[in-house]
């Protein structure tokens, strides 16, 4: 399928999307992200009902955390509260991540003489299975209601990644790209128990200068427990540059910017892969190891078509930082591959940016009969 497609598609005007937040920022990121690409590119218009919105105010500042409804850029943001008002659903409504619908929004779905194309958007995953269960449909119970199961992904036969349709020029664009600098820029967004120490103390003595630009939170957090202090600070040839954490565009610029990013979750990693740089991914950890055939698919389907020597050593940085052993070692033999990496990165995104998005797939399978 290919983004014209869409346009060979009746357009719905109206979507919900209902996004909890469990923890941090990404199921907050990738609705916010989803909902502006289709306000902004497809001139929807999208309610976003979000139960917290002091998770989506460092990722748009303007908005007011004490409102209970306001306008952004086309996109109406309602807090959404246990006591549900009633509300005329639209035509299509986002479950994020099965994060249960209220009931009587479900009941005022249900009584709709079309009823509106149910979506739940799943969390990404390069396993195979996902793209089995990908377009499922599961009828409701009780109700004359049926909601499809759409499964983020890789492939073409999956639900895609979020992708605007500007990002590849504004990236071509972005002028820190030409810059002659000395020494390199790492981007540091992890969790807190990711082996942060261990990095920091290569860093240090490792023998390029490097300069880690430090978000808050859990990444500073892991470095203040390492070093003292999360602090702008320069020990050995490791310069720490904390930032603020900054709107979802003005992050993609650093990841630009800087020559390896790690990044974390769902969606800043969906991002490192855009900014084409080399990226070291630190999965949002599960119970009983519940990651790592994920984090294993990835690397798998990452590597196919690299050689040996820079999938192992992509695989072995991945596993270092995931699982903690090895670090030191894993970091020094990927960053002395910078350039190899960095050729992979740049033909995995451009491989990836063939596909149709994620939001032009939505459009698509939402435009056909329930
Ligand atoms: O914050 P995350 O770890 O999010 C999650 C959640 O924990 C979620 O429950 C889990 O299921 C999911 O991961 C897999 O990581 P993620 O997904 O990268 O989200 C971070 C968002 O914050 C993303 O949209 C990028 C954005 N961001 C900025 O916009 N500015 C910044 O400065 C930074 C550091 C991040």
């Amino acid at each position: 399928m290919h983004d014209s497609d869409v346009s060979m598609a009746p357009m719905r005007q109206d979507w919900d999307i209902f996004c909890r937040v469990i923890d941090n920022f990404g199921d907050i990121g990738v609705c916010w992200r989803l909902a502006r690409q289709l306000a902004d590119e497809y001139g929807f218009r999208v309610r976003l009902w979000v139960d917290d919105l002091n998770c989506l105010q460092p990722l748009c500042p303007q908005i007011d955390c004490s409102r209970e409804q306001q306008g952004f850029h086309g996109i109406n943001i309602h807090a959404w509260h246990e006591e549900f008002p009633e509300t005329e659903p639209g035509d299509v409504v986002i479950e994020a991540f099965a994060c249960e619908l209220p009931e009587t929004f479900t009941q005022a779905m249900a009584s709709r003489t079309k009823p509106p194309y149910w979506i739940n958007l799943e969390y990404l995953t390069a396993e195979s299975w996902a793209t089995e269960w990908h377009g499922m449909v599961s009828p409701h119970p009780t109700l004359p209601l049926r909601k499809t199961f759409f499964f983020p992904g890789f492939t073409d036969q999956s639900g895609g990644l979020l992708r605007e349709k500007d990002l590849f020029q504004r990236r071509e664009r972005f002028p820190a790209q030409q810059q002659v600098k000395n020494g390199l820029d790492i981007s540091l967004f992890c969790y807190d128990n990711a082996p942060v120490g261990d990095l920091l103390d290569a860093l240090i003595s490792g023998s390029e200068r490097v300069r880690c630009h430090l978000p808050p939170g859990k990444p500073r957090k892991a470095v203040e427990k390492h070093l003292g202090s999360a602090e702008a600070q320069r020990i050995g040839n490791l310069e720490i540059v904390p930032f603020p954490f900054l709107p979802q565009d003005q992050y993609d610029e650093l990841l630009w910017r800087c020559d390896i990013n790690f990044v974390r979750g769902e969606d800043s990693f969906v991002r490192a892969q855009w900014a084409g740089k080399p990226f070291v991914w630190q999965i949002y950890p599960q119970d009983e190891a519940a990651h790592w055939p994920k984090l294993e698919a990835f690397i798998g389907a990452y590597c196919t078509d690299l050689p040996e020597v820079t999938a192992h050593a992509f695989k072995e940085v991945q596993h270092a930082w995931n699982n903690g052993h090895g670090v030191s070692e894993a970091w020094q033999t990927f960053l002395a591959q910078r350039l190899a990496q960095g050729e992979a990165a740049k033909n995995w995104s451009n491989k990836l940016k063939k596909q149709s998005d994620l939001a032009s797939r939505l459009v698509k399978i939402t435009s056909e009969p329930v």
